[in-house]
């Protein structure tokens, strides 16, 4: 294997997934460059190609000269499916179907990267976890076509023999990651002198992992995975709610924070068991402290105001619009 297709390189996982794989494989990127994607989030050197997934002979000709494909691209944000599920639809369902039907025609591994909201959520206060079969019942627009995207990848392993794998991941946070979600919102919400805005009470508990830990893990199944398995990855942290996330980074930087609208149908808890992963292909993550990883990132943010501040403004007043 010495050629990969990586959809949905210009978005955060994507890009820094880029960052890692370049150094090992010859990359081309196939990316519809929407509000969430961001050219300048990729390394020099790589192929990139600006063009959807549902375009079925454009990836039917990258798909014809690639070695495998790495499908990270999807509209990935729970609040804006509650807005307008429209897209989440077409790039998440048919475009997944789209290339599944380029990568079985023309015998390609495929590596698909979906997420644990899948599997819906659990009670807070509970200690279980999910794992690879739990069923799934998912809650949002996004979460729902997720959930129909890991099936389809499933039915062309079972009905076409697609070579293929899945992996379900927790919560990530790190470098280019779009100031629409959770952890970047806060950071340069604090960094323009506004207060971090909690959704609710904030009782509700996500799974971090930093991004390098995740792509690692994608790498390591794409390499070594058993062809039609799926994967959880997660960091095996403590559970943690959003308000301690938030008071972890108002201690880092010195800033405060309000409550502002819950997330209508909010998912409560998160937690992935990651055990499968660690026995099979012996995956660790390295970043197990997360004040430490938040660090870094705040660096990251504040020392790279330009590839984020133009897009400030505008996310905040949609924000805004629905008391958030
Ligand atoms: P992102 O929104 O930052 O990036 C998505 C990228 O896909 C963007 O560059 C966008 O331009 C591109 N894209 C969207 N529609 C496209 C289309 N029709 N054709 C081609 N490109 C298109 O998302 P992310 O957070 O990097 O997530 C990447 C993947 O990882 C998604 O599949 C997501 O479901 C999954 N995931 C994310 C997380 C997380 O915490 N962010 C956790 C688990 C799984
Ligand atoms: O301003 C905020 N305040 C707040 O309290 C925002 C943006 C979010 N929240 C809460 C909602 C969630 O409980 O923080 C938590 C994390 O929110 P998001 O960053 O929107 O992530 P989430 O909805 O958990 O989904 C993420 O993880 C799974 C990714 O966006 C998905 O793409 C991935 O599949």
């Amino acid at each position: 294997m010495e050629r990969l297709l990586v959809t949905g390189g210009a978005g955060f996982i994507g890009a820094n997934f880029v960052r890692m794989a370049s150094q090992r494989y010859r990359v081309t990127v196939v990316d519809k460059l929407t509000y969430a994607g961001n050219r300048a989030s990729l390394p020099e050197g790589i192929d990139f190609v600006e063009g959807d997934i549902c375009e079925r002979p454009l990836i039917d000709e990258l798909v014809s000269a690639t070695d495998a494909v790495v499908h990270f691209a999807a509209e990935s944000h729970n609040d804006n499916s509650l807005r307008d599920p429209s897209a989440f639809v077409q790039t998440n369902l048919v475009g997944t179907f789209t290339l599944l039907e380029a990568v079985r025609a023309h015998g390609t591994r495929l590596h698909h990267v979906s997420t644990d909201e899948v599997f819906g959520d659990l009670a807070l206060g509970g200690t279980d976890a999910f794992t690879e079969t739990t069923p799934y019942n998912p809650s949002s627009p996004y979460s729902a076509t997720k959930a129909g995207s890991d099936h389809l990848v499933r039915a062309w392993v079972r009905s076409f023999g697609v070579a293929a794998t899945i992996s379900n991941c927790s919560n990530n946070y790190g470098p280019y990651q779009h100031v629409e979600k959770f952890i970047p919102r806060q950071i340069t919400n604090i960094l323009c002198g506004q207060p971090a805005k909690l959704y609710g009470t904030g009782a509700q508990v996500r799974d971090w992992i930093h991004v390098d830990d995740h792509n690692a893990a994608v790498l390591a199944i794409l390499e070594r995975g058993r062809l039609g398995e799926t994967y959880n990855i997660g960091a095996d942290q403590p559970q943690r709610t959003n308000k301690q996330v938030v008071e972890t980074i108002c201690d880092i930087m010195g800033g405060d924070y309000i409550h502002v609208a819950d997330r209508p149908g909010h998912d409560q808890r998160y937690t992935m068991d990651a055990t499968k992963i660690r026995r099979e292909l012996g995956w660790r993550p390295r970043y197990t402290d997360l004040r430490a990883g938040l660090e870094q990132t705040i660096a990251w943010y504040a020392d790279n105001r330009w590839w984020w501040e133009a897009g400030k403004g505008d996310v905040e007043k949609q924000y805004a619009q629905r008391g958030q």
